[in-house]
């Protein structure tokens, strides 16, 4: 008999929400694979940028803090997914970003099992990015492209999240609080949810 399709959960919230930070223990705690979609694009764009026009375009957007064309994304997703040999389950980090996203992975790749949505105030993500942008050198991680980021996420929010709720897929958390009390919350919803 052939496997059951692995479970997907896609985790969506602002920029400095938590999003990675969640989904590394979501993956370590129920040996889901990781897949984060930040990370593949800009992986993909320091590779790229000075060989190839379309991925210099697209490095020119991600550090401006812009979203990188819709259609390149899924198929960086779709490729990544098929290489991963067997898992129980998918973490998905920072994607879908807008309607148009959710309905193009939904056509191309699967419906998800669960959506998590983090959700966080405005100050505590502009907080938490600037002390990380003094940490490290993401390099959207400039105060241009933060506001970006987060204007962005502010316009397509809400009807990204009314359109799971429709569904009856999304559930969202307090992510202002401290990682722990974050994950507890996301454990004890994803056993109620996929176990
Ligand atoms: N931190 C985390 N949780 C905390 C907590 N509860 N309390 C206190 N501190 C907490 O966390 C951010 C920082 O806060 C860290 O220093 C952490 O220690 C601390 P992190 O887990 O990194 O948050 P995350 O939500 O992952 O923030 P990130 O900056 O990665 O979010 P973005 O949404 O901006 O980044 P992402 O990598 O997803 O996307 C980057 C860009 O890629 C986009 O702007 C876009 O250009 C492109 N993109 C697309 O074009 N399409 C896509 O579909 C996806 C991405
Ligand atoms: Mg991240």
């Amino acid at each position: 008999p052939s496997r059951p399709r692995p479970k997907v959960i896609l985790i969506i919230g602002g920029p400095g929400s938590g999003k990675g930070t969640q989904c590394l223990k979501i993956a370590e705690r129920y040996g889901f694979e990781y897949v984060s979609v930040g990370e593949l694009l800009r992986k993909k764009m320091i590779h790229n940028a000075t060989s190839n026009r379309k991925w210099s375009l697209i490095a020119r957007i991600i550090t401006n803090g812009e979203l990188a064309p819709q259609e390149t994304t899924i198929t960086e997703i779709k490729q990544k997914i098929m290489k991963i040999p067997e898992a129980s389950g998918i973490v998905i980090d920072g994607f879908p970003r807008d309607v148009g996203q959710a309905l193009s992975f939904e056509d191309q790749v699967c419906t998800p099992d669960l959506v998590v949505f983090l959700a966080c105030s405005n100050q505590r993500l502009k907080e938490r990015l600037e002390k990380r942008a003094e940490q490290q050198g993401r390099p959207d991680d400039n105060p241009k492209a933060i506001d970006r980021r987060l204007t962005n996420f502010k316009q397509n929010a809400i009807p990204l999240v009314k359109y799971f709720q429709e569904k009856g897929l999304i559930v969202t958390l307090d992510a202002d609080r401290d990682e722990e009390e974050v994950f507890y919350d996301i454990s004890m919803t994803v056993d109620n949810k996929l176990f």
